[in-house]
């Protein structure tokens, strides 16, 4: 409504002059009016579902009013903004961490004991959203939230699948998949914009025309999908600033509806809209792994095309725009290549549609994006057909061609024609020719970066070499950057383990730890003091009786609280070597199973946890599952060794599995063959909870041992420079297997745990098997790449340590402090500083709120 308002604007403006109150008493009324007018629950009888979504609205209502006075302040003070493109964001549950982020955690606590209510209780009313498949997701998720604490004005846009991660579940010890459907009767903390949508072409064709005696391309015909807007509010810590995070979500365009009405085909063009909306129906489940789908194509367009529309409006909208300025006010982050159409996006958008010259919109375009990468496995790589280019995104292949041409020429004139050329084209010749992902995000990107240390140096001299020599040769040395990653202490100390937390705030005197981790320096200070020590053992207690308490309840799962928890939680890969962990759990069970009963009682009690979801279509990962499900029903039930040694595979690994999980371990694995694994976060969300690692010189491994001192670590197995030699001789087939490993294979090939009651399984493990044993033969090779033969001795060692370390509570107790308290580096607090510094130039914008935090300003 706008023009002649007649005082309505004041009258509003006054109306709406103070947020809502935040006191218990104004929390229940608030709560009660949801229940009864939002919801048409009554007093009398409700759900606790219903009072999880009542209070959700609570939140909302408060979300909201910072989401909007944030957004304002951004405008008014007219700062460059940050967008962060990403396929995924495995956002996790929403409720306890805004109660935490908005400050309302004591006034919530009261408001609903008083009502009779545990807010536990509520939060396990919430399902998991799980719009990510794992590192990659949680990671943008993290961002999201150091963003807002850091009151940087950054976005995060994404896209709104109606189905996230599927669900796991384990049926006669194998992974069926479940669809999740997250959104159930609506999420209260998500709010749908159907005013903010964009249109998105696919398929068609390109019209050459004429305007004003200017060649101009015209893409027409094809489809049109309408991208609408849903709006997840993230609000910071310690500050009043809320960011947003936007997903798009598939709409069918109204201009179906005309062409069905007036050609009588209505059957067909109901068929058509149904179709569009399946394009944010599902999140692919796979985890580093390409699987070059039409639809996945669909999905990375549709979502980065609504995002760039998006943000050049809200560019455009400010007072006496320039063109020029776009690098001054616009900072583009692709999460790995799912996001790189964005280069040719943001071209058609400049060239076609806003008339820039072609040269003016490559800097322009050139100076906004940024490419992060995070894996150098080449299975990962993403190269689309050209073919499926052209017949989807035809103006954006020849757009790549035009940036391909112009690349060509100067790679030509610097270096002259040779192999580089080919290496470095965009286009991948051969018989199905494609389109490089990497090399457009590298070409059209202002930074590159690695995630860890090791991983951006690996970037650098292995994966993409060329580019680099290329760099270098303009001097751009710098253009290939590193920027480590992080975890939110928020969610992952404060909200997962409440205990510790407030260990550090008594300690410290405040929670000012929980916005600058460096603060916890401190606590090296009472290392060895007796009294923390009472403490931090009674907060590992107390994780451990409520992970005992979740696994008793979630999979029927008894386990001794007074064991050493062992953990490994992350996707099933062959390279994160679950496989060398189960082989390991075989060999003490063996070992165990050699001893005599004195004997016995004198080991180590272990109970090892093993939980990840395996890609549907990853046959090797899903043998694995099988195969530690197989182990842990033969270990668990043998009288002689239960009570020293118990092995579960956890299902349906999440996040919120995670918060329950991480704070109890004594120690996790984290156990990638050297330069597999780009970085790792779990590591860091396992050492910030005062668990130790057992890890490979892998990732951010390397740094969190520099930070916390190596004795904080048991670390084995090869270097990432002795890989090559060592793969070269496993092929050669001169590859010495352990005599206890050979003792594990023995056992598995004579049916220990399969034999003739699973003939398929047994089959399924001796392939495993068999196939590490393997040397190449006829110049394929499928045997042991990821080196487990090589470092399961190394492997076994560093487990001895840790019994013997372990042995020792209060130097273990010490080790556990230590390494805690030295994480300030994996806080992605840090990393977005450093982000918002080296790569996008945004300053923080902090909103100032009156006083009270009562009226708004
Ligand atoms: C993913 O989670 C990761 C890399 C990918 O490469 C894809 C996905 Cl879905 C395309 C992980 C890395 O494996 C892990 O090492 C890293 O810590 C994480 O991304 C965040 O950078």
């Amino acid at each position: 409504v706008e023009g002649q308002d007649g005082g309505r604007m004041e009258k509003l403006q006054q109306l709406m002059a103070h947020y809502e109150p935040n006191d218990p008493e104004s929390i229940q009324k608030s709560f009660a009016r949801h229940l009864e007018y939002s919801l048409a629950c009554t007093r009398f009888s409700f759900t606790m579902q219903d009072a999880y979504r009542a209070a959700g609205l609570v939140l909302r209502d408060r979300l909201l009013e910072s989401l909007n006075d944030t957004n304002t302040w951004y405008r008014e003070q007219d700062v460059k903004r940050g967008y962060y493109l990403s396929a995924e964001y495995l956002i996790g549950r929403h409720m306890q961490n805004a109660i935490a982020n908005l400050d309302l955690e004591q006034p919530f606590k009261e408001a609903f004991e008083d009502l009779g209510m545990k807010l536990e209780d509520l939060f396990g009313e919430e399902a998991d959203p799980a719009l990510g498949n794992g590192g990659l997701g949680r990671l943008a998720a993290c961002f999201l939230d150091s963003m807002a604490t850091l009151s940087l004005p950054c976005w995060g846009y994404g896209i709104r699948y109606s189905y996230g991660m599927f669900k796991q579940g384990i049926k006669d010890g194998r992974q069926i998949e479940e669809p999740d459907f997250w959104i159930g009767d609506g999420c209260p903390f998500e709010i749908p914009r159907p005013d903010v949508t964009y249109p998105v072409r696919f398929y068609g064709k390109v019209e050459e025309a004429h305007e004003n005696g200017q060649k101009v391309s015209r893409w027409v015909g094809g489809e049109i999908v309408q991208a609408m807007a849903y709006d997840n509010p993230i609000p910071g810590f310690d500050t009043y600033n809320t960011n947003n995070l936007r997903l798009w979500r598939a709409c069918p365009s109204e201009e179906f509806d005309l062409d069905a009405f007036s050609s009588a085909q209505f059957q067909d063009a109901i068929t058509q809209r149904r179709k569009a909306e399946d394009l944010s129906a599902v999140l692919y489940p796979n985890d580093a792994t390409y699987a070059g789908k039409e639809l996945r194509l669909r999905q990375q367009y549709f979502f980065v095309s609504a995002s760039l529309q998006d943000l050049l409006r809200e560019f455009i909208k400010r007072p006496n725009f320039k063109w020029e300025e776009l690098p001054q006010k616009v900072a583009v982050q692709m999460n790995d290549t799912h996001p790189t159409i964005a280069v040719a996006e943001m071209m058609r958008l400049l060239v076609d549609v806003q008339k820039l010259d072609w040269d003016r919109a490559w800097e322009l375009t050139r100076q906004c994006l940024n490419y992060t990468n995070h894996t150098v496995m080449p299975e990962a790589l993403e190269k689309w057909p050209v073919e499926m280019m052209e017949r989807m995104l035809p103006r954006h292949l020849q757009i790549i061609y035009h940036i391909n041409g112009i690349w060509i020429q100067k790679l030509l004139q610097r270096w002259g024609d040779g192999p580089i050329i080919a290496a470095l084209s965009i286009v991948e010749e051969g018989d199905v020719k494609k389109i490089r992902m990497g090399h457009l995000a590298i070409i059209g990107s202002n930074k590159i970066n690695g995630v860890a240390a090791i991983h951006t140096e690996i970037i650098k001299k292995e994966t993409f070499p060329e580019f680099y020599k290329w760099c270098c040769d303009n001097g751009e040395h710098n253009k290939i950057v590193n920027m480590t990653n992080g975890v939110t202490p928020r969610r992952w100390v404060h909200c997962a383990n409440p205990a510790l937390s407030e260990i550090f705030t008594e300690y410290l005197g405040s929670q000012e730890w929980l916005t600058d981790m460096t603060k916890l320096k401190v606590m090296l200070d009472y290392k060895e003091d007796p009294k923390l020590h009472d403490k931090w053992m009674a907060m590992k207690k107390g994780c451990k009786a409520k992970l005992a308490d979740w696994l008793k309840s979630t999979m029927d799962l008894e386990i001794d609280q007074d064991a050493l928890i062992d953990i490994q939680i992350k996707r099933i890969h062959e390279y994160k070597r679950q496989l060398m962990n189960i082989l390991f759990v075989i060999h003490r069970y063996l070992e165990l199973k050699k001893k005599s009963p004195g004997e016995r009682a004198a080991v180590q009690k272990r109970v090892v946890l093993i939980g990840g979801k395996a890609a549907s279509a990853y046959v090797n990962a899903k043998i694995i599952i099988k195969l530690i499900n197989n182990v842990a029903k033969v270990i668990n039930n043998d009288p002689d060794t239960k009570q020293y040694l118990k092995c579960a595979f956890v299902p349906n690994y999440c996040v919120s599995a995670a918060q329950v999980m991480i704070p109890a371990s004594d120690i996790s694995e984290h156990i990638s063959t050297a330069g597999t694994e780009a970085s790792g976060t779990s590591n860091m969300k396992f050492v910030m909870n005062g668990g130790l690692i057992v890890g490979t010189m892998d990732g951010a491994n390397i740094e969190i041992r520099e930070e916390c001192g190596p004795e904080t670590m048991f670390i084995f197995g090869c270097q990432e420079n002795e890989v090559a030699g060592i793969s070269a001789r496993a092929q050669e087939g001169h590859y010495p297997i352990d005599s206890r490993l050979q003792a594990v294979f023995d056992e598995i090939r004579n049916g220990k745990f399969a034999g003739q009651a699973e003939p398929e399984a047994q089959a399924e493990f001796e392939s495993i098997v068999s196939r590490l044993c393997n040397a190449r033969a006829a110049g394929t090779w499928d045997g042991d790449k990821y080196l487990v033969i090589y470092d399961f001795p190394s492997f076994i060692d560093a487990q001895a340590r840790v019994d013997q370390t372990y042995k020792n509570k209060s130097q273990w107790c010490k080790l556990s402090i230590q390494a805690a308290a030295s994480m300030a580096q994996f806080s992605t607090d840090r990393t977005m500083r450093e982000y918002a510094k080296v790569i996008w130039g945004i300053e923080p914008a902090r909103r100032p709120v009156d006083e009270e935090m009562q009226a708004r300003k």
